[in-house]
């Protein structure tokens, strides 16, 4: 098959928009496709400081590959989680993140869990009885907190992480089998500022996963292969498997599964119950009011700390 826009062989056919492209002219389209959805969902403006989440693998370093291109002011940060797994998991995520900086001259920004807090994510895990033997729940709460941190101690604007189309759309998937609408209500391409929450965007939620591939590859990206070791047999993986059974039979499905929720979110499908009452960035997932943790100042629906904070004490 042949590049839509020369002569070369295509290295990618994208069966839901029909285009095939070459290995020249398939990044420029996802560089100029990034650019496209940064300014359309008003995700982040060149004079503002960008924060990129990565974590070795490919989605996070092509993200900051394609923003450095575009010319962004984008630094990096890397969570080292302390997760081993037989393969080095984090000692190797965090190399490869590393050297995808030094390459680059860009800055990232590690904070090391055992170092801060002084367990790694799967000790604070068992430590706390947290997650039924999975560290996932800590790990995500964990994760959440400290990117959010970073970004506010850093001064920047916005929090960029590199969650895909298939990531988006397996977690909206999960949440409409049960309506949980808290979550619905947050899920998009941008998530605004609120107190002690910096803003936070997913430039990359309209790429399918296969399509952050083949970047990486054509950008030649050395990104970490394995996925976390404690990823095997979660629901995401099979609610993934399970929509690309779906697009297998019918290409752009799970575009159209997750562009059709956000065209009914702009619709008003979510509206909180007063919107001059109460905003939706002043409620939790929980549909409760949101106030400021004593102890770390990020926002909370709990009566007293954070669920973070909580945890953390629970270790002293
Ligand atoms: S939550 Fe769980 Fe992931 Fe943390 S422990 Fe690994 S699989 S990295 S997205
Ligand atoms: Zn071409
Ligand atoms: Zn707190």
């Amino acid at each position: 098959m042949k590049c839509r826009k020369c002569t070369e062989k295509a290295v990618i056919n994208m069966r839901q928009h029909k285009l095939a492209l070459c290995k020249t002219h398939y990044p420029q389209w996802i560089i100029d496709q990034t650019q496209r959805f940064v300014e359309k969902y008003l995700m982040f403006t060149p004079q503002e400081r960008v924060l990129v989440a990565v974590s070795g693998g490919k989605d996070s370093l092509s993200l900051w590959d394609i923003l450095w291109q575009l010319g962004y002011q984008v630094d990096g940060l890397y969570i080292g989680l302390g997760i081993d797994g037989g393969i080095g998991y984090s000692d190797e995520s965090q190399r490869l993140s590393e050297q995808f900086a030094h390459d680059r001259d860009l800055r990232l920004n590690i904070v090391d869990v055992e170092g801060e807090y002084g367990r790694t994510v799967p000790e604070l895990a068992q430590k706390t009885h947290r997650g039924k033997g999975k560290p996932c729940s800590v790990c995500g709460l964990s994760k959440r907190h400290i990117m959010n941190q970073a970004a506010v101690q850093g001064g920047y604007d916005v929090l960029v992480t590199g969650h895909n189309l298939d990531d988006e759309a397996a977690v909206l998937f999960g949440n409409a089998l049960n309506w949980i609408t808290g979550y619905m209500l947050r899920q998009g391409p941008v998530l605004d500022a609120r107190a002690g929450m910096v803003r936070k965007a997913k430039p990359l939620c309209r790429f399918y996963e296969r399509e952050m591939a083949a970047y990486a590859l054509v950008r030649g990206i050395d990104y970490i292969y394995d996925e976390c070791p404690h990823a095997v047999g979660s629901k995401t993986i099979y609610y993934k498997e399970l929509l690309n059974r779906l697009e297998a039979d019918r290409p752009g499905a799970k575009q159209s599964f997750y562009l059709s929720f956000l065209q009914a979110k702009e619709n008003g499908l979510f509206r909180t119950p007063d919107p001059e009452q109460v905003s939706s960035q002043e409620i939790g997932v929980d549909g409760k009011l949101l106030h400021p943790c004593p102890t770390c100042g990020q926002p909370t629906t709990t009566g007293g700390e954070c669920a973070f904070c909580r945890m953390v004490a629970d270790i002293r």
